[in-house]
């Protein structure tokens, strides 16, 4: 472990069980590159609570490093808080603090954290001028542009900073800036551009909009031409665009997808990139300029199927816009994920029916490459929605998030408490569910679809909400999972005659036949008759159609060969066979 002037941890509690990986947390990654480029030395670790703490212990015990920075946002504020103290009370070492939740960290968190310095917004600069403070004794914290620190009690906020204008001048992240060596999956986490012009009521950068600027194409190649080069893994690369606003300038997008376009012909790798429905919509030249490039998903702000609800959140698009730009991606051959609002802008019961009538039509027209998370209204710091939750029909309960992990709501409404919405979540999500059993059991969703679903999980790209619920069903797994084998086929891919072929079935009989109320045979959910039991014996694949009906007959059950095919094709129907061709 080497010497570092500074070190930023973004640390959170294991919730819900969930690993904290790196995954695209640029922001302290991005600080070590800048503070490395500019004369001092940094070094970042993002994951969890007490992995973070070991190493904390073991850098500051060995005095391996003169200053502490912490990455804050909505959720980790309480790990910031015993952070910070901690090393105040252990290591005496400056602690600033800054990320998305900085700007409405308040005079209670100064007090029981003890930290130095809050940094607002971008920290580029500012860190390095409160380096040269703290480190070098060079400046004077009231002239620091964009912090917030306590002086005699009283928490005093220094004039904001302007923001970068010259994205290009921000050095890469490289292997220097990791604190512990990332050995994981071969993925690239990459920013574009700062800044979103839109303002939406519910979202952080909606209140926090700076302005927009962008890196220049070159710059962005460059990037990504040092990560292709570098990654020896076997496994097929991933690229995250991490923009809010990676769809704003047609002709800027059109360079980027050409250049990804033209660096996938010499290596494969998977690209993935967030959308704005109505910059898609006014120019879909780019959804085409998206998909050449070879984008394997692309997140739109969907939110909600009511326009009133589009209108109260400001996201400048319309229903149908959505419903196009959707159609459009998936034409193209992009996936698309994106989000559904429950309990946002006048929520009430005919919302939660219209939201979830909208949500299956696009799940329908996606025919399984559509996917849809149902999240509730978060009330993030400063946003419209949470200093105004009244103009939206709302209450907030739990401003603080110290009552939900994502996992239930912080708002309520007239008729509605927290209780019932969190019913609601639960039962939207069941129906979403159903609606795409519905579709598998319906053969709604091309095989070749599945089968991708299938790839992109074994090339470690993503396991998708469809590939998650495929595993959940246990016949339907087997079924796609055995032709993605491809040891056996559907009945209509069988290159011989079907006579030759050997109906093989999916799941075990004893422990999916059972007997119905008016004492008929099910297997899983086919009804048969006891003649039909006997062919379902037969279907081990070890006999073809033909040998079937002799060993029927044999046996002197009496079955033909039309019937034993139509029973073949009853059960192929409800995916309980599959056909191997010897
Ligand atoms: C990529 C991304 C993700 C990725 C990676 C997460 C991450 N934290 O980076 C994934 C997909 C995992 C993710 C998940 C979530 N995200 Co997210 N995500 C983003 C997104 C789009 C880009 C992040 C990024 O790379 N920014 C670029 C870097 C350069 O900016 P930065 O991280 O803010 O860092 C700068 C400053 O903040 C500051 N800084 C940062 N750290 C530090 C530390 C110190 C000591 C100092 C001094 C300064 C400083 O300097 C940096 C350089 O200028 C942002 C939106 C955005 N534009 O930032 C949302 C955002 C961070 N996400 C958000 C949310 C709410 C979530 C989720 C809850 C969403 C969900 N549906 O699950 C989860 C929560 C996971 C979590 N706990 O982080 C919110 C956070 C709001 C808040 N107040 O905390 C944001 C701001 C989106 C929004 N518009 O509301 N997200
Ligand atoms: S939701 Fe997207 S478009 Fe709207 S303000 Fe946030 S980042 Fe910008």
């Amino acid at each position: 472990m080497r010497n570092n002037d500074i070190i930023f941890l973004n640390l959170h509690r294991r919730y819900l069980n969930q690993k904290i990986e790196y995954g695209g947390f640029l922001g302290i990654y991005i600080l070590a590159a800048f503070i490395n480029k500019n004369g001092y030395s940094a070094q970042s670790f993002a994951g969890g609570l007490i992995e973070g703490k070991k190493i904390l212990d073991e850098v500051c015990g060995k005095q391996k490093v003169k200053m502490i920075g912490l990455y804050c946002d909505y959720e980790n504020v309480t790990e910031n808080i015993f952070l910070s103290k901690y090393v105040k009370e252990n290591y005496n070492l400056p602690v600033i603090i800054g990320g998305p939740q900085a700007t409405s960290l308040n005079y209670d968190f100064f007090l029981k954290s003890r930290c130095d310095a809050i940094v607002r917004y971008e920290g580029e600069i500012t860190v390095l001028e409160l380096m040269d403070l703290f480190l070098e004794g060079i400046g004077d914290v009231e002239n620091i542009l964009g912090i917030a620190y306590c002086k005699a009690d009283r928490m005093l906020f220094n004039k904001d900073r302007q923001v970068i204008r010259d994205l290009d001048s921000i050095p890469f992240i490289n292997d220097e800036c990791y604190l512990v060596p990332e050995t994981k999956y071969p993925g690239l986490s990459i920013m574009t551009g700062r800044g979103c012009p839109f303002n939406c009521a519910f979202c952080h950068e909606g209140h926090h909009t700076r302005q927009v600027r962008f890196r220049s194409v070159e710059n962005v190649m460059e990037e990504i031409d040092i990560f292709l080069h570098s990654n020896s893994s076997k496994q097929v690369p991933f690229i995250m665009f991490t923009d809010d606003t990676f769809t704003l300038q047609s002709e800027r997008v059109k360079a980027i997808c050409a250049g990804l376009e033209e660096r996938r012909k010499k290596k494969e790798f998977y690209w993935f990139c967030e959308g704005h429905i109505h910059t898609l919509y006014r120019h879909p030249k780019m959804i085409e300029y998206i998909a050449n490039g070879g984008a394997c998903c692309i997140q739109l702000g969907i939110e909600s199927g009511i326009q009133s609800a589009l209108d109260a959140y400001r996201k400048n698009t319309t229903v149908e816009e959505i419903k196009v730009v959707v159609k459009q991606c998936i034409n193209a051959g992009v996936d698309v994920y994106g989000n559904i609002i429950l309990a946002g802008a006048f929520y009430n019961e005919q919302a939660y029916q219209q939201n979830l009538k909208f949500a299956k039509e696009l799940l329908s027209m996606g025919k399984g490459r559509v996917e849809l998370g149902v999240v509730t209204f978060w009330p993030l710091p400063n946003t419209s929605m949470t200093m105004h939750p009244e103009y939206y029909g709302l209450r907030i309960i739990d401003r603080d998030f110290l009552t939900s992990l994502g996992d239930f709501p912080q708002v309520e409404t007239d008729k509605m408490s927290r209780w019932n919405i969190s019913k609601q979540m639960k039962s939207m999500e069941r129906s979403l569910k159903e609606h795409m059993k519905y579709m598998l059991d319906n053969w709604m969703v091309p095989t070749e679809y599945i089968l991708r679903w299938f790839r992109l999980n074994e090339e470690k790209i993503r396991a998708g909400l469809w590939y998650r619920f495929l595993i959940e069903n246990k016949v339907l797994y087997s079924y796609y999972s055995l032709i993605n084998s491809g040891e056996v086929v559907s009945s209509s891919e069988l290159r011989g005659n079907i006579k030759d072929a050997h109906p093989m079935r999916v799941i075990e009989i004893y422990d999916n036949i059972s007997e119905n109320n008016d004492g008929e045979i099910v297997f899983y959910d086919c009804t048969l008759s006891s003649t039909e039991c006997e062919v379902l014996l037969l279907t081990t694949g070890k006999l073809s159609v033909d040998e079937i009906v002799i060993y029927l007959g044999e046996n002197e059950v009496m079955m033909d060969f039309s019937q034993v095919i139509e029973l073949l094709m009853r059960l192929e129907k409800h995916h309980l066979i599959v056909w191997s061709e010897y």
